[in-house]
């Protein structure tokens, strides 16, 4: 079973993360981590803490010689604004000034506040912070250079920003990768348009969401099961893609355009031409909790951060007078980095089911498997 937890609060120390259950032998770099920390730290709309942090990965277990050991990989990414930020969240307090109370709508705020019994709301900003996903993106780019091992290649676009909608299909995507990579929006068309959408709402003090698409190709059918409800993998993918901060939906395939269809024209017909070819994958390259062989096709739609210039109504939470949050910072779209993040969750979801379908302490041992799996299903698949 492949597993990790993380720790770290957004302007504290530094983040850190544990990942247990990975093969031994994995050829793993530095550079295969940081390359995705600097991924997701990119993107037209973040805030001014991205000029402050330059987020590297300090690998602290698991890794002797440029291989995993098989033994919990431990990381470390440092937080550089904690410098800023040290005599206020010193695990011995030796500053007031950065107390809140007043909870931000959209936020975890005030439940969490009241949740966990503060003194104040700053705790909760803290943990609740997208910041943690930093440390979540660096174990999930061990789980996708283990995924290298067997051809699968994830890709990411942003599909929508505000009401501006991106252009192309799975192919256009795949093909002009380039495009997307070096856009700052992530797009392939509307970069444009997009990137101006931001200005407009930045220029109104406000936030905005959007929706962005991951794309899995390469992966082997036969991931996930139908035997049992926890073990079907789109709700495992779900679960993880959910747990991004500011994901409030996600479709497979078609996903809610299939409402206007028939199951005629909805379901994917099966054919074949010296393997199985399915001519449609309008359910997203999963079916009955199982991959098909076909690409895992995703959508999320994250709602507009919550932190926003010019402030909603809220209330004070030590007299209930009615105020306006005050505001610090924020991104004013965070669309960009939320894709790279799902990429490397996703990448860590999958990994873990080679994992569990293939065994093996070592990955010459789990390559074994996968090869002779392979070779059992050579008529149906590749
Ligand atoms: C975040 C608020 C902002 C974002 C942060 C997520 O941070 P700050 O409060 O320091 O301005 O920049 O995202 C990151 C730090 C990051 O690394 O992505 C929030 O409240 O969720």
């Amino acid at each position: 079973m492949l597993r990790f937890l993380t720790g770290g609060e957004s302007h504290g120390k530094c983040l850190i993360g544990i990942l247990e259950g990975m093969v031994a032998n994995l050829p793993l770099d530095v550079e295969d981590i940081n390359k995705e920390l600097e991924r997701r730290q990119k993107g037209y709309g973040r805030g001014r803490r991205m000029e402050i942090e330059k987020d590297k990965v300090d690998i602290l277990s698991g890794v002797r010689d440029g291989k995993t050991t098989g033994s919990p990989i431990s990381l470390l990414i440092e937080n550089k604004d904690w410098e800023n930020w040290k005599e206020y969240m010193d695990i011995k307090k030796k500053k007031e000034g950065k107390e809140r109370y007043i909870p931000r709508p959209g936020h975890a705020d005030l439940w969490g506040y009241l949740k966990f019994n503060y003194k104040d709301i700053r705790d909760v900003i803290e943990r609740a912070s997208a910041r943690e996903t930093a440390i979540r993106v660096a174990i999930g780019a061990i789980c996708k250079k283990f995924l290298s091992q067997f051809n699968v290649k994830i890709y990411s676009r942003v599909k929508k920003i505000g009401k501006v909608e991106d252009e192309g299909n799975i192919d256009d995507i795949k093909k002009n990768y380039e495009i997307i990579e070096n856009s700052p929006v992530r797009c392939l068309k509307k970069e444009k348009e997009m990137m101006k959408e931001i200005d407009r709402t930045r220029e109104k003090e406000d936030t905005v969401g959007g929706i962005f698409e991951v794309i899995v190709e390469g992966v082997c059918p036969g991931l996930g099961s139908y035997v049992h409800w926890d073990k079907r993998l789109d709700a495992k993918i779900s679960y993880i893609l959910m747990s991004i901060p500011g994901i409030k939906g996600i479709e497979f395939g078609l996903g809610f355009e299939g409402v206007s269809l028939y199951g005629s024209d909805f379901h994917d017909e099966i054919f074949y031409k010296d393997k199985i070819v399915r001519k449609t994958n309008n359910l997203g390259g999963i079916e009955g909790g199982i991959t098909n062989g076909n690409d895992i096709w995703i959508k999320c739609f994250m709602k507009p951060v919550p932190t926003i210039k010019k402030s909603l109504s809220s209330i004070d939470i030590r007299d209930f007078q009615e105020k306006k949050y005050e505001y610090e910072r924020s991104d004013v779209c965070a669309v960009v980095p939320a894709g790279i993040i799902a990429e490397n969750l996703l990448a860590f979801v999958l990994a873990s089911e080679y994992i569990e379908k293939f065994g093996g302490d070592c990955l010459e041992d789990l390559k074994n498997n996968y090869t002779s799996y392979i070779k059992r299903i050579k008529n149906f698949w590749y």
